[in-house]
């Protein structure tokens, strides 16, 4: 990434949670598929990868697509309640063994670069799972599902994020696994850095094959 060519040099990276700093997706999956064979609707991974960083409600419409009946507002309350007492039972498992390697050394490497990080996250356990990890207190800011209305591909949780950060958009990097998180970070005027699927997205600027990758991007 040449610092040059933006109109402004990178001073932050913005860290999606799920599927960027650590796998609570997998957790997400088997809450989520307890909830929809409870409910005998089909459920499988290509659903389970709509849900990436969409809020836990969008999630549960997008489950629904499939169901048979039509669900009452409380109803989806209830359903919503129960899948999250499952996943956070799940995230009790959690430690900083689940911290990867890779993740560990780019977030020291770029705070000793004296660039700042963040999280940039749509769950509203963010900070439970950031605790789990060892991660508790570690970054300069933390922008999650409690503090947002709007989801992505909304830009709020990012733009809330810069401010925590008193930083501009385009003086941050936003690290993404979702389709959902890039065109987020492309519509509040970020440069974004996709990981897996989210590598050739129509809007990722900087494809990664792991997060250490950024580190030889940002200058
Ligand atoms: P919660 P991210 C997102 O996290 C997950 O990718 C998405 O699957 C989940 O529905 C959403 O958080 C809300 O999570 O139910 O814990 O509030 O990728 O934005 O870090
Ligand atoms: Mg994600």
């Amino acid at each position: 990434m040449d610092g040059n060519t933006n109109k402004y040099k990178l001073k932050a990276v913005i860290f999606d949670l799920d599927g960027v700093i650590c796998f609570t997706d997998t957790y997400h999956y088997q809450a989520w598929k307890a909830i929809a064979d409870a409910q005998g609707i089909y459920f499988d991974e290509k659903i389970n990868n709509r849900l990436r960083g969409v809020s836990r409600m969008d999630s549960l419409d997008i489950i629904l697509e499939r169901s048979e009946r039509s669900y009452s507002a409380g109803e989806k309350e209830k359903l919503a309640r129960q899948k999250n007492e499952i996943y956070r039972d799940l995230l009790k498992k959690m430690t900083p063994e689940d911290l990867p390697q890779d993740v560990k050394a780019t977030l020291e490497a770029l705070k000793e670069r004296e660039l700042k990080v963040a999280v940039g996250s749509s769950s509203k356990n963010t900070k439970m799972i950031l605790r789990q990890i060892g991660l508790e207190g570690f970054f300069h800011a933390v922008s999650d599902g409690t503090n947002i209305t709007f989801s992505k591909p909304n830009p709020e949780v990012f733009l809330k994020a810069a401010d925590m950060l008193g930083l501009q958009p385009g003086e941050c990097l936003v690290v993404e696994d979702a389709e959902a998180g890039i065109q987020a970070a492309h519509n509040g005027g970020f440069l974004s850095a996709g990981l897996g699927a989210a590598s050739d997205y129509e809007w990722t600027d900087y494809p990664l094959k792991r997060v250490s990758d950024i580190l030889n991007v940002i200058k």
